[in-house]
């Protein structure tokens, strides 16, 4: 194992006869992006690319993206490449069932801007200043000496758009920009871009949201937000698991957030997305839980219901607002029982907070809880005795 440089991944890549590219389970904008875009590359230089699903979801959001439907489930897949290339996949695990093909190929490679990217390929690059994957891959893409087509430039400013939240996260840099501007002129059309990606909702998605923004609870004397969709929620507006993708950003949005936890239904499992504004580090949580993600957008998957998940999380980030930039303050609460955390909530040294921001006048947006709330209340009460299933944290 090695860090690289992309050169070196760039001469590796030149010498390969036959490469499978994968990004991570449910695959969003960037690392279906940024696999399209190395595999047209590639093949542009005569090399064979197979474009692999770490799980058999591909989100019909980005389907207007040149040679969308070449993507095939790496779970059906019997090719044997020389050459195996993860994006935008900080660990095995997120490889899915991507991970056995890399295990049978003899050379590896991962390009990645996750701080929390493990060390599992021969050759990695690491980037965690770099708005998307999409990005390195473009600079990768030059220097194989290939002169960008439309198809990848399209490829690479939706991974862009969508990582850097249309430009508006703290990973918007100066290089971000120039980025957009030289996919730009190689003919990405960012309107054309902006209105497949955010322009075409349906009715059940915004269905979906109403149920979202109707389980909007605050905590934190306003500064956190926390929301929940249930399977029935999914079953009842017909919205699908793709649908709910806007649903943390529309949370954040809230006037006087700095956190936002919104919580999907499934099977048994509460998938859990969190966002940040300003310093926070929502990442920190995640991977105290068992999942991971960027300091101002994160997730992690939690074994039990809707409540439990309240009940165990809500507190973690609560405290994790009030901490600023220490980090480690999740980390002190994993494997404390709900007790525990709420007793630490109550005491003076965790809420030894700001002066909270004005509380929002307009009638349209939901009152913030009173200023007596000194702790993360849910409506849905948490019980004096504590049933929760710590355990069930440590296996997500
Ligand atoms: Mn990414």
């Amino acid at each position: 194992m090695e860090s690289s440089d992309l050169s070196d991944i760039s001469t590796t890549l030149m010498g390969a006869h036959h490469v499978a590219i994968s990004g991570h389970i449910n695959p969003d904008g960037d690392c279906l992006g940024s696999v399209l875009a190395l595999a047209s590359a590639l093949r542009i230089c005569g090399i064979r690319a197979d474009m692999l699903l770490a799980d058999d979801g591909l989100p019909e959001l980005y389907a207007f993206m040149p040679g969308y439907r070449g993507f095939r489930p790496a779970s059906a897949y019997d090719g044997h490449p020389d050459l195996f290339v993860a994006l935008d996949t900080p660990t095995p695990k997120r490889l899915g069932c991507s991970f056995p093909v890399m295990q049978r190929t003899p050379v590896t490679i991962t390009i990645d801007h996750h701080p929390d990217m493990q060390d599992y390929a021969d050759h990695s690059y690491c980037d965690v200043t770099a708005g998307a994957v999409g990005m390195m891959v473009w600079d990768l893409i030059e220097l194989m000496g290939v002169t960008p087509t439309p198809a990848i430039a399209t490829a690479c400013f939706t991974a862009l758009i969508t990582d850097t939240g249309r430009f508006q996260y703290q990973n918007t840099t100066v290089s971000a920009f120039e980025h957009a501007a030289r996919m730009q002129a190689a003919g990405a059309v960012p309107s054309q871009i902006s209105r497949e990606v955010y322009q075409n909702r349906s009715i059940s998605c915004v269905e979906l949201e109403a149920r979202a923004i109707a389980n909007i609870h605050f905590g934190d004397q306003g500064r956190l937000v926390y929301s929940w969709v249930t399977e029935q929620d999914f079953v009842q507006t017909g919205a699908t698991r793709d649908d709910a993708e806007s649903l943390p950003d529309i949370l954040r949005s809230l006037r006087g957030v700095e956190v936002a936890l919104l919580m999907r239904e499934e099977g048994g499992t509460i998938r859990a997305s969190m966002r940040a504004k300003g310093a926070r580090d929502v990442g920190a949580v995640a991977r105290a839980l068992g999942g991971g993600g960027h300091a101002a957008a994160a997730g992690f998957t939690f074994v039990g219901t809707v409540d439990e998940a309240i009940e165990r999380v809500v507190p973690m980030l609560f405290v994790g607002a009030t901490a600023d930039a220490d980090t480690t303050a999740a980390n002190r609460f994993v494997g404390a029982t709900p007790t525990q955390l709420f007793a630490a909530i109550n005491s003076k040294d965790t809420l030894d907070v700001p002066a909270p921001p004005d509380t929002p006048a307009d009638p349209a947006i939901p009152s913030a809880p009173s200023p007596a709330a000194t702790t993360p209340v849910c409506p849905r009460q948490v019980p004096t005795t504590s049933p929760a299933s710590d355990r069930n944290v440590e296996q997500s």
